[in-house]
C-alpha cells in the first residue's frame, strides 16, 4: 500500500494551493461580505484544468481521476471554501453531462463548462423534499418534440447566474425510477430564479430558487436513458460529497495553521498561548482529526476510482466525517483566538459560517449515516 501521492499528484496539489493561496484568499473576505462571484476568477481556474477535472478529455476535460479532485478542492479551499465549493458543484454538472450526456451534448457543452465559459449548475432539492430527494414533484412532460417542466426547486447554487442547469424532475411514476435529468438552458422561456437568498456563510455564491412555468425544452434535452435521472444525480453525488468534503478539509487546515500562528505570538500569563500543554493538547487534537480525515478522504476518493462495490458508502462515510470533524477544527481554531477569532478581520469567523453548511449540504450528515447503515445491514 502506498500512502505517499505521486510527483504528478503533489504537483496538481501544487497547483490548486498557490491558486488557492494567492488568487482566492486575498478577495475572499470581500466577495463574502459584497455577496459577489468573481467569475474571471473562476476563468483563471478553468484555464488550469479545474473546472472539467474529472471529465474526459475528448472535449477538452482534464481527465483526472477523483482522487486528484480531492486534492484540487483541498488546495482551492485552503484560500476560500466558498469559491472551491462553487466549482465542484460546475465540475459534478460537467461530468454528468460528460457521463451520460449524447455525443451532441457533451460536444456542446464539456468544451464551454470547462473553460468556465458557460456556468452549471445542479437541481434536485425541491421546497417540499429535500433529503427524500426521490419525492420530488417537478415534472416534464412530453408534447410532441418537446419537454414542459413545471414546478419548483429550492437552494439552487449559482441559481439567476448559471447558463445551464442539469434538472432531475418527474417524466414517469412516483419514487426514483420516475425520474429524469433534463438539461435547461438560461434564456428558456418559463425558467425564472427567486432572490438571491440571505445566508450565514457561502456568501460569495448565489442560492436561489428556480421555477419552471410551463418551460419548454427540446426533447433531445433529455439526459441519458429516461427514468435513470436519480441514479445520475446521486452517482454525480458520490463524487460531490468527496469534493465538499475536500473544500472543508483544506479551508479547517487554513483555521489550524492560523490557530497555531496566533498560539505562538499571542502571551497570556506571561507565555505564549503554546505553551499552554491544554492548548498545545488542543492543537495535537486538531493536528490529529485533520490527518485522520485527510486519510480517509483519500481512501473514499481511491475506492470511487477504484469503482469499488462500497464506494457509495465510503463517500458517504467519508464526507460525514471529515466535514464535521473539519467545522469542529474550526470552531476550535476560533475559540484559540479569543474575542479576536470572532472579528472579520482574523478570517476564522468567514470560515467557521462557511464550514456550517458542508454538514448539510449534499445529503445532510444525517443522511449520510443513513446511507451508512443501510449499507452495513445489506452487507
Ligand atoms: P430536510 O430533508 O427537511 O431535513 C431536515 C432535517 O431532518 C435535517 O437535519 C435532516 O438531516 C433530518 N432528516 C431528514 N430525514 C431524516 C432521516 N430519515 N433520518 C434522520 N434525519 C433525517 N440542493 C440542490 O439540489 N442543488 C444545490 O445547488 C444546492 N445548494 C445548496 C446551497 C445551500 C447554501 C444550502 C443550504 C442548500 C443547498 N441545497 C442544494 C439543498 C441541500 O442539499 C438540502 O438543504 C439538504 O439536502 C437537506 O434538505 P432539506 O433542507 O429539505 O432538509
Ligand atoms: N450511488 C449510486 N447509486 C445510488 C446511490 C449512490 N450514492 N444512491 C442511490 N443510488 C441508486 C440505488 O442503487 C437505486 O438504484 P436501483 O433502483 O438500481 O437499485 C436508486 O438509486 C434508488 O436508490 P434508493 O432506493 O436508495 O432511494 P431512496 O429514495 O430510498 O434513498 C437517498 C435515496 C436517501 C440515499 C437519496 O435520496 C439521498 O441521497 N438523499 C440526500 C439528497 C441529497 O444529497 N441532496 C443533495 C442536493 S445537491 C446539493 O446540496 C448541492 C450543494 C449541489
Amino acid at each position: 500500500m502506498d500512502f505517499g501521492l505521486s510527483e504528478e499528484q503533489a504537483a496538481f496539489f501544487e497547483m490548486a494551493r498557490t491558486f488557492g493561496l494567492e488568487r482566492l484568499a486575498p478577495g475572499a473576505a470581500v466577495w463574502d461580505e459584497n455577496k459577489s462571484l468573481p467569475l474571471d476568477v473562476l476563468k483563471e481556474a478553468g484555464s488550469l484544468g479545474f473546472a472539467a477535472i474529472y471529465a474526459g478529455e475528448e472535449h477538452g476535460g482534464t481527465g483526472l481521476t477523483r482522487l486528484d479532485a480531492a486534492l484540487v478542492f483541498e488546495g482551492l479551499s485552503l484560500g476560500c471554501p466558498s469559491i472551491a465549493a462553487f466549482l465542484s458543484i460546475h465540475n459534478m454538472c460537467t461530468w454528468m453531462i460528460d457521463a451520460f450526456g449524447s455525443e451532441e451534448h457533451r460536444a456542446r457543452w464539456i468544451p464551454k463548462l470547462a473553460k468556465m465559459d458557460a456556468v452549471a449548475s445542479y437541481c434536485l432539492t425541491e421546497p417540499g423534499c429535500g433529503s427524500d430527494a426521490a419525492a420530488l414533484r417537478t415534472t416534464a412532460a412530453r408534447d410532441g418534440d418537446e419537454l414542459v417542466l413545471n414546478g419548483a426547486k429550492a437552494f439552487i447554487s449559482g441559481a439567476g447566474l448559471s447558463d445551464l442547469y442539469v434538472v432531475m424532475c418527474r417524466t414517469g411514476a412516483p419514487g426514483p425510477s420516475g425520474i429524469s435529468a433534463v438539461l435547461v438552458e438560461k434564456g428558456t422561456p418559463g425558467l425564472s430564479f427567486g432572490a438571491n437568498e440571505k445566508k450565514m456563510g457561502w456568501n460569495a455564491q448565489p442560492t436561489a430558487a428556480v421555477q419552471f412555468d410551463d418551460c419548454r425544452v427540446p426533447a433531445s434535452n433529455l439526459l441519458g436513458v429516461e427514468g435513470d435521472g436519480f441514479k445520475y444525480a446521486m452517482q454525480g453525488l458520490n463524487g460531490g460529497r468527496l469534493n465538499i468534503a475536500a473544500c472543508a478539509l483544506g479551508a479547517a487546515q487554513t483555521a489550524l495553521d492560523k490557530a497555531l500562528n496566533y498560539s505562538g505570538e499571542r502571551k497570556a500569563f506571561g507565555k505564549t498561548l503554546d505553551q499552554f500543554q491544554a492548548l498545545q493538547f488542543k492543537l495535537a487534537d486538531m493536528e490529529i482529526a485533520l490527518q485522520v480525515a485527510r486519510c480517509f478522504l483519500r481512501q473514499a476518493a481511491w475506492k470511487l476510482d477504484q469503482k469499488t462495490a462500497d464506494a457509495a458508502k465510503f463517500c458517504a462515510m467519508a464526507k460525514c466525517f471529515v466535514t464535521d470533524a473539519a467545522f469542529d477544527v474550526a470552531d476550535e481554531a476560533l475559540q484559540i483566538h479569543g474575542g479576536y477569532g470572532y472579528l472579520a478581520d482574523y478570517g476564522l469567523e468567514k470560515i467557521v459560517r462557511d464550514l456550517r453548511v458542508h454538514r448539510i449540504l449534499e445529503g445532510t450528515n444525517e443522511i449520510m449515516r443513513m446511507i451508512t447503515a443501510r449499507a452495513m445491514v445489506e452487507e
